[in-house]
């Protein structure tokens, strides 16, 4: 709630504010990012249909990089995990991802322990409307197009079921189901 408070106030703030105060969370629903993002992902199925699902931003905030979007045509209240995976590839349903983002071999955790996968972000959860958002800012990452912390053509998994951020080494957190590889905006 305080980071959302936190981004309305700066948009508002801004010159962007055309339309008006939008909170964070209103900007996601209507699929317009506040503010224009350094990288960006196109979620995937990685079944046969290859279905668009959404799509997920980050750009660099005071203290980290901000991971904000939307996944849609999800079941109404489904819970899914969603990490950022090393390789920049989602073939093979997804498996050729490899494992997550973990530049510091440190074991998975939740997403706020800075001793856990640079990768790992935040439960979705989807509304009555099949829609989840996203709006996280992960301090372990970085939106440079290389070095050891870099996101760039690196990978989200979307997975079928909720991240435990405990179970080693993916959270229990079930078959990929959705894939996007990260690639400058
Ligand atoms: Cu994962």
């Amino acid at each position: 709630m305080k980071k959302t408070m936190l981004a309305s106030v700066l948009l508002c703030g801004s010159a962007l504010a055309m339309t008006g105060c939008q909170t964070v969370q209103d900007q996601l629903k209507t699929g317009n990012p506040f503010d224009q993002p350094v990288m960006k992902s196109t979620i995937k199925t990685v079944d046969s249909a290859n279905r668009e699902v959404g799509q997920i931003f980050l750009r660099p905030v005071d203290g980290g990089v901000q991971v904000y979007g939307k996944l849609m045509n999800m079941a109404p209240g489904k819970t899914v995990a969603l990490h950022i995976h090393e390789t920049g590839s989602c073939a093979d349903m997804g498996k050729a991802a490899g494992g997550h983002f973990n530049p510091d071999n440190f074991p998975h955790s939740n997403p706020e322990d800075m001793k856990g996968h640079a990768g790992d972000l935040p439960n979705l959860t989807a509304n009555e409307d099949g829609i989840a958002t996203i709006n996280f800012v992960n301090k372990q990452i970085s939106v440079e197009q290389a070095g050891k912390y870099s996101v760039n053509r690196r990978a989200f998994i979307v997975h079928s079921s909720a991240d435990d951020y405990t179970s080693q080494p993916e959270g229990a957190s079930g078959d990929r189901i959705a894939c996007g590889i990260i690639e400058k905006s």
